[in-house]
């Protein structure tokens, strides 16, 4: 052909045109299974319409004319690219709510498109344990590598359920291939990982990360879920008492404790930086007292030497009596007192020497007349005594009045005599002893005085009062 290349018309650079056209279009000349891979030899050919059919390995040749020009084209066909496909897992492994890639390899590029149809088996189920990244429901997905590419992927993802399932297995194969080969018979195992699990022994702490699987029920653990040290809050029962008396340190604690073969430390923390620790050996008394408390709140922490880092504490509070109160009312119209009593639950009321015993905060007694005495007093002789004297007078009636002399004063009651005395605003005019009649009246004679008001005292026993007089 060197004799073709020197030649420098246009006839020959049409020419070169159609050999080259020929070489770098092979959609034109290539057999039906052949593409791309004609080799010029170098002979003239008399069509350029001509198909060359041909197969593999062949070489052959073919007469071209183009203007007048005769170039032969010798040519030699190769065999297709047919690519191996390989398959390959980012991880052997994926928690379920992660993701992992599959790809798919072609060891050379193809002129066609290559078709692989990738298989996802084992005890997964796609869409319940994973998606693909095409998200359809079968398990079987064709990926196609373009012509010219050499690589594809897709993205697995398990599925972050509540289950608990154990681990699973995703089995990855080619099923099918197109336009290339691969080696059906090869399995990519991946694990899909659960993240749920149970809690056997139900202690809070999830089987996989539960150092102690078969922890006893109800038994307090640590973060592994192994058992730690603990007594019951059953193991205490623990009571405070108050003080007796107001401002007095005789309150008390007492513990009583379950457990008794321990010794336990006992921490008591109150009021005004009390402080007291003490060994307990709780196999040789029934009981933890602690005495001469004041009024206040205590901390009683109980701790066990062999036993560290238990600890129980509880806060208890001394209380001390309240004070005693009473107050008092007299109906002026049915003589009856009423008492409010406060600061305990039982009162002892005494009224002229006569005691019972009150079990309500309210209490209503008819006085007589005279001089009534009435204490009240608790059981607490620190809660001391309230004392009230309450007089209640005899009516006294005074007739005439208005009078123009003598005045009868009638005093009912049982007084055998009273003292009565008469006085104007500025003097005295009668204080004497006077016998009250076996009528129960007593005279008072005003005849010799001048005419105005006066006031008449009346006192006895039973009898206090006051009444003016107006003499005519
Ligand atoms: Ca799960
Ligand atoms: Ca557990
Ligand atoms: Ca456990």
């Amino acid at each position: 052909m060197k004799h073709y290349w020197s030649l420098k018309n246009k006839h020959m650079r049409a020419l070169l045109k159609l050999f080259l056209l020929l070489i770098l279009l092979p959609g034109a000349i290539y057999g039906q299974s052949i593409k791309k891979q004609v080799i010029a030899v170098g002979e003239t050919t008399t069509s350029e319409n001509k198909v060359l059919k041909s197969t593999i390995g062949q070489t052959a040749a073919g007469n071209f004319q183009a203007e007048g020009f005769r170039v032969k084209v010798g040519y030699r066909v190769l065999a297709p690219v047919i690519p191996l496909v390989t398959l390959s897992t980012s991880a052997t492994t994926v928690e379920e709510g992660k993701s992992m890639t599959l790809k798919v390899s072609l060891d050379k590029p193809s002129y066609e498109n290559v078709t692989v149809d990738i298989r996802l088996a084992g005890t997964t189920t796609k869409i319940t344990d994973y998606t693909w990244q095409r998200g359809n429901a079968a398990n079987e997905e064709r990926i196609t590598i373009a012509a010219g590419d050499t690589v594809s992927t897709l993205t697995l993802t398990a599925i972050d359920d509540a289950l608990v399932e154990g681990d699973e297995t995703i089995i990855v194969s080619i099923s099918a291939i197109s336009k290339a080969e691969a080696d059906l018979t090869k399995t990519y195992t991946v694990n899909l990982i659960d993240n749920d699990f149970n809690d056997t022994d139900m202690d809070g702490v999830k089987d996989n990360l539960d150092k102690c699987p078969n922890t006893n029920f109800g038994a307090i653990v640590d973060m592994n879920g192994c058992e730690i040290f603990n007594l019951s809050r059953f193991n205490y029962a623990i009571s405070a008492t108050s003080t007796t008396c107001v401002g007095t340190a005789t309150g008390s604690l007492r513990a009583v404790l379950a457990a008794k073969n321990y010794t336990y430390i006992v921490e008591t923390k109150g009021p005004d930086g009390f402080k007291k620790t003490e060994a307990f050996d709780a196999s040789n008394a029934p009981s933890y007292n602690l005495t001469g408390l004041a009024k206040g709140v205590y901390t009683v922490c109980f701790t066990i030497a062999s036993q560290p880092g238990y600890e129980q504490c509880f806060d208890l509070t001394v209380g001390e009596p309240a004070a005693l109160k009473t107050t008092s009312f007299l109906d002026p119209n049915t003589n009856v007192l009423k008492l409010d009593l406060s600061g305990s639950d039982k009162y002892i009321v005494t009224i002229n020497g006569v005691s019972e015993t009150v079990k309500t905060s309210s209490y209503s007694k008819l006085l007589g007349t005279g001089l009534n005495t009435v204490t009240v007093s608790t059981d607490l002789g620190c809660q001391g005594l309230i004392t009230e004297e309450i007089f209640i007078s005899e009516e006294v009636l005074t007739y005439p009045n208005p009078t123009t002399g003598m005045v009868n004063l009638y005093i009912p009651g049982t007084d055998s005599q009273v003292q009565v005395s008469l006085n104007s605003m500025n003097a005295t005019f009668l204080n004497e002893t006077k016998e009250v009649k076996a009528n129960r009246e007593v005279d008072v004679d005003l005849t010799q005085m001048p005419a105005g008001s006066y006031v008449i005292q009346v006192l006895g026993n039973h009898v206090r009062k006051t009444m003016k007089i107006v003499k005519q």
